[in-house]
């Protein structure tokens, strides 16, 4: 039997429902569904996406997903090309702005824009995401406003938005981790009886952590309505995905007892219809689905990384030519859903966004240089205390230095 071939078998979910941890009942289409996404994997070494938008533009037929955007409209199409073009747009702004030392660090989403937004637009308000340090794309769809997401990387908060404000949780930088949050905060959803979803952002890297297998796990056995969104960008800083595994990683679930689908991480509608049907599933109570999308990297993996010591130039132009903007304009234009006055509309509306992230970054306030020693103990602790006064030590021995100036 091929490692295909077992994928293709029902995702055993029976543990949870048998326990009664799930409140919802499963429907035959959604599971009908999610079997003939699982044969699209196909036999072959590099399997099939689910693909609706070529790299030229083109729309392709998909009976099992068209029907998640079937009833999409010009409006609509024209706002998902929107917020790719502004994320593109902020995150080269936050480049700029590391290379001008106003940031200590950026992590650029550069070539992931349909995939973030894509999956993105497919939640609802009431779902929860979980992000890793790089959903600049998620967190616009969020409504979480971009200079928010400056603070962390100029070292002058630890976060920068309230999570709980649209249910998007501060970025997590240790790797994989955020997944088993996101299954805890499933499994908590389940216990309260809605019918809410969440979504865990990780990479092809996070794939080869612990917590990522026990997310897995967990997920499963308790039917938990979590979708693990893997944005296979090819890299973990250095080293390529064939470093991670030796299977396509959305069928790691398999072995885990639920489904996996990789789909164009460049298309923004297979995003967008792929992510709604995992989320479907959640909702019905058929548990954990894997995305995986599979796109690029385009630029380093953060500012302090040169990708021309590890990789070269044909690969990242072989992907320029799958650029998920490019390939929505054409669409766009194509179908006559866009006008010129659109894309000119926009170009202002992008220049507008750079100069005002440009404006809040300069104007963040330093941070009190002793906040740091606050919210670790609740009553204070003489170690922090100690900890403190040689800081303040410290400080005081360059106003000594500077005294003569
Ligand atoms: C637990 C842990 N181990 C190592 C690191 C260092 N680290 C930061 S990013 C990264 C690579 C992550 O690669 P991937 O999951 O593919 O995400 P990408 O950066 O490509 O989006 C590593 C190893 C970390 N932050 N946390
Ligand atoms: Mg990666």
């Amino acid at each position: 039997m091929t490692v295909e071939s077992t994928a293709a078998r029902t995702p055993r979910r029976s543990a949870g429902t048998k326990a009664g941890t799930t409140g919802t009942k499963r429907t035959t289409s959604t599971t009908k569904k999610a079997t003939a996404a699982r044969k699209n994997t196909g036999k072959s070494t590099e399997p099939a996406l689910v693909q609706l938008l070529t790299p030229e533009g083109k729309r392709v037929k998909n009976a099992e997903f068209d029907p998640y955007v079937d009833g999409i409209t010009a409006e609509e199409l024209r706002g998902l090309y929107r917020d790719m073009v502004l994320t593109r747009r902020f995150d080269a702004e936050a480049t700029s702005l590391q290379r001008q030392g106003e940031l200590g660090l950026w992590a650029s989403l550069l070539g992931q824009e349909a995939a973030q937004i894509g999956s993105g637009r497919a939640l609802r308000d009431d779902d929860y995401v979980f992000p890793t340090y790089r959903e600049h794309g998620v967190a616009w769809c969020r409504g979480v406003d971009p200079t928010n997401l400056l603070g962390m990387f100029r070292g002058v908060n630890n976060g920068g938005w309230d999570p709980n404000g649209n249910n998007f949780h501060l970025y997590t930088i240790v790797i994989g981790s955020q997944t088993l949050h996101a299954t805890g905060y499933a499994m908590g959803i389940t216990k309260d009886g809605a019918d809410s979803a969440v979504i865990a952002y990780f990479g092809d890297g996070a794939s080869s952590q612990g917590d990522v297998a026990e997310a897995f796990t967990f997920s499963a056995v308790y039917n938990a309505p979590v979708v693990f969104f893997c944005q296979n960008n090819q890299w973990a800083i250095s080293e390529p995905t064939e470093k991670q595994s030796r299977v396509p990683l959305y069928q790691r679930a398999q072995g885990f007892g639920f489904p996996g689908v990789r789909v164009d991480g460049n298309d923004v509608l297979a995003n967008l219809a792929v992510t709604k049907w995992a989320l479907e599933r959640a909702r019905a109570g058929e548990g954990p689905t894997l995305v995986e999308a599979f796109t690029y990297r385009m630029g380093a993996h953060t500012t302090s990384d040169d990708p021309t010591r590890y990789r070269g130039d044909e690969e990242r132009l072989a992907w320029e030519a799958k650029d998920p903007i490019l390939r929505l304009r054409r669409y766009l234009e194509a179908s006559n859903h866009a006008d010129e006055g659109f894309f000119a509309e926009l170009e202002a509306e992008s220049e507008a966004l750079g100069k005002r992230v440009r404006e809040a970054v300069r104007a963040m306030p330093d941070p009190d240089h002793f906040a740091i020693f606050e919210n670790v103990y609740a009553d204070g602790h003489a170690l922090v205390d100690e900890e403190r006064a040689q800081f303040a030590a410290y400080q005081a021995s360059f106003a000594d230095e500077d005294g003569g100036k």
